[in-house]
């Protein structure tokens, strides 16, 4: 059997005791059926950078440290201040340096020496996303030709804004040294697409072989999804906690959520406004509702992060300066993580999931919402239009965040909507995430990556035309 070597910025070392975190959840079930090798960053930042393997079962882990330099130029720097914003369609928030490029550059190279340690010919490789995509160039260069696939967890905006990247012309065209890209939507691999055909003059209808010239790269689309029925279950058992049920019992009248990292892409200050709009509008819900907002920090050492936090706090403490009374706070703003068990019983007692980010890759606390609730009695979703959940999930209330008086509005309808038409909408959405639930998700991209006959959702690049123009 085949080794998957699986690589990405951070890596999840399972420990007992320690819930799973995002990527591990979503590499579960690959981490289960293969024998896996799972390659990244410790964590730790360290002059003179260590290696370490650590073997669970039949799957090991091995994690080296950044230098101090490398960890303020590709991660701090070039990852964060360039990709994320101008991936998630923020220019003006992009800070490039050509420093920060090599730094990323660098510790892309020093992957690749530690993977050219280890991999055998028939190892195949699963790339994670916006920090390592120049790894395929950067083991070709090294001779090392295994089958290599990536996959971007974020959004991928069009041509005409990942143009304004510096550099963009030798890093996007880097993701040809991959067998398979694979994105959350249709709309990202159009977006791919477009970029190939407008930049490299590659035409909708031309085989296109970049990097090295030996293979074909193919795209395709595999939106990640969550453990559905797990979770559902999760929630039940966790909606009758002592924890949960304090919380239920604090607040007057309903619970309206939202669960994000702190991270403008978000669109939490923003919320905050839409929150403020149906208050306004809405004077018969005062004193009977409370927005939950929970929202661990991030990232707080980068200024527009240290600034975001600011805005969110001054938006909810200006709400609750302006609504509050003696007995009631319209908005609850909490600062730390709970557990994924906490949160789904937190979900499954709000009747309403406020998910409105200005732009999501995908969005699994969207996800997470809808299949923690009880379907005799379900809370309604309010989902940005600009999430990639939103392709799926055509039965949530779909809204602009860039429109506080339609998120406003929309609030004013969860609030009021039939418990006919929750039941009614909220099957239509769970039975979309039984459709694609994580425990395949793995499979499926390496399906699709071991050859084009095998792989269910991904196209070759000779049907650029098809994500170009979507049928
Ligand atoms: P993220 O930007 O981290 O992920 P998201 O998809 O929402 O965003 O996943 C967050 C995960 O962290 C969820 O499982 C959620 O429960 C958990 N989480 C969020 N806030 C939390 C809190 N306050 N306390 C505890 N846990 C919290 C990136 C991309 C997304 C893409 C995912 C997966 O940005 O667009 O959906 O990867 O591909």
């Amino acid at each position: 059997m085949a080794r998957i070597f699986i690589i990405s910025n951070r890596v999840a070392i399972p420990k007992a005791g320690i819930q799973p975190g995002g990527l591990e959840v979503v590499l579960k079930s690959t981490l289960k059926k293969n024998p896996c090798v799972w390659l990244g960053w410790s964590g730790e930042v360290n002059d003179t950078p260590r290696t370490h393997t650590i073997k669970k079962g039949r799957n090991s882990y091995i994690v080296l440290d950044l230098r101090t330099e490398d960890f303020e130029e590709y991660y701090n720097g070039f990852a964060n201040r360039v990709l994320w914003p101008i991936f998630h369609y923020r220019i003006d928030l992009a800070e490039f340096s050509r420093r920060d490029l090599s730094g990323y550059r660098r510790v892309n190279e020093q992957f690749a020496d530690e993977l050219a340690k280890v991999l055998k010919p028939d190892d195949i490789i699963w790339v994670h996303d916006y920090h390592l995509i120049p790894l395929a160039q950067a083991l070709q260069s090294r001779g090392l030709n295994n089958r290599i696939g990536f996959f971007l967890h974020i959004p991928l905006p069009p041509p005409e804004i990942l143009t304004a990247m510096p550099h963009h012309d030798t890093l996007i065209p880097a993701l040809g040294a991959y067998d398979l890209v694979g994105f959350q939507t249709d709309g990202d691999a159009a977006n791919f697409a477009r970029y190939l055909a407008k930049e490299l003059g590659t035409g909708s209808h031309m085989s296109l072989t970049l990097g090295s010239g030996r293979r074909a790269m193919r795209l395709g689309t595999f939106p990640v999804g969550i453990e559905t029925r797990q979770f559902t279950r999760l929630a039940g058992r966790s909606v009758r906690t002592k924890f949960v049920r304090k919380v239920i019992n604090s607040i007057p009248g309903k619970l309206i959520i939202g669960v994000d990292r702190l991270d403008y892409s978000k669109g939490i200050a923003q919320r905050m406004e839409g929150y403020e709009r149906f208050l306004l509008g809405h004077p018969e819900w005062l004193g009977k509702v409370t927005y939950l907002q929970i929202t661990p920090k991030s990232r707080s050492q980068i200024k527009e992060y240290a600034e975001m936090e600011q805005a969110v706090s001054s938006a909810a403490g200006r709400i609750n300066g302006a609504f509050s009374e003696a007995a009631w706070t319209p908005v609850r703003y909490v600062n730390r993580p709970y557990s994924r068990t906490a949160l789904a019983g937190l979900y499954r007692a709000s009747r309403v999931g406020l998910v409105t980010p200005m732009r999501d890759g995908m969005n699994l606390v969207a996800k997470e919402y809808v299949a923690a609730q009880d379907p005799d009695d379900p809370g309604v979703l309010i989902l940005s239009r600009f999430a990639g959940a939103a392709d799926e999930f055509r039965a949530a209330l779909l809204v602009n965040p860039y429109d506080p008086d339609a998120v406003g509005a929309a609030i004013g309808r969860a609030m009021a909507m039939p418990q006919d038409e929750r039941k009614q909408r909220h099957a239509e959405l769970y039975a979309s995430l039984l459709r694609n639930d994580i425990s395949d998700w793995g499979d499926r991209f390496l399906a699709a990556l071991a050859g084009p006959q095998k792989g269910r959702s991904s196209r070759t690049v000779q049907d650029l035309s098809d994500f170009i123009t979507p049928s």
